[in-house]
């Protein structure tokens, strides 16, 4: 934990401000800052995602308003990193996330034989056989409407199995359609741009069904504002 604090003269009096740096989980750290009344007036997260709250307060120390400030556009869950699994699972009950048919988690090292994950320790897997295919579905989440985008991730061959044709949908449209690069390593790319008409959008990852079994595993899902 971090204290701070900063003292500053002002024309009319002194306030003081106090920030306390916490360590909120592994992954993200929250700073609470006070006000010399002690009332709590900014929170700011670490992550790209969190943005900052402030809140306002009246004369009368009432507090009038809450504000969400810088909050960036994020994908929920796109790393699947949550649940832990073991090995891997087909359709785990995971936040924010929806799988159907041959679709799941897979760990680093597990039964899947892919190669190391892009980020964390586990990745999506999304496969094809007996002319089915599965796929997940993740959210994006805090857009800004007219704001152009663009959603990006990593993704690989199963080793030893053909390759699947992979197809991304946003909201329904394909914005991706082509198999991953290659079995021995995970590769990133963009996928099409798309300006936001609402604040949120539905990504899809989706096998090509196929007569064979082929997979596919995709990580990292992220979401960047284009200028
Ligand atoms: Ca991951």
């Amino acid at each position: 934990m971090q204290m701070r604090c900063t003292a500053k003269a002002a024309a009319f009096g002194i306030f003081v401000s106090l920030s306390l740096t916490v360590s909120a989980t592994a992954s993200e750290t929250v700073r609470n800052t006070y006000d010399a009344k002690g009332r709590l007036t900014n929170v700011d997260g670490s992550n790209s995602g969190s943005g900052s709250r402030v809140y306002s307060f009246d004369k009368a120390d009432n507090r009038t308003r809450m504000q969400n400030t810088g909050a960036g556009a994020t994908v929920l869950n796109g790393d699947a990193e949550n649940p832990a699994v073991s090995n891997y699972a087909y359709n785990p009950s995971a936040p924010d996330l929806v799988f159907y048919g041959g679709a799941g988690i897979a760990q680093n090292g597990g039964a899947w034989g892919f190669p190391a994950p892009w980020s964390g320790n586990q990745v999506f897997f999304i496969q094809a056989s007996g002319n089915t295919a599965g796929y997940v579905e993740m959210k994006a989440v805090r857009l800004t409407v007219g704001q152009r985008y663009q959603f990006a991730f990593a993704s690989a061959q199963r080793p030893g199995f053909p390759a699947n044709n992979m197809k991304i949908y946003i909201d329904g449209n394909l914005v991706w359609d082509a198999p991953p690069d290659t079995a021995d390593r995970f590769t990133p790319h963009p996928t099409q741009s798309f300006i936001a008409s609402k604040d949120t959008a539905t990504i899809r990852f989706a096998a090509t069904p196929t007569s064979y079994d082929s997979s596919s595993a995709v990580d990292a899902v992220s979401v960047q504002p284009l200028n």
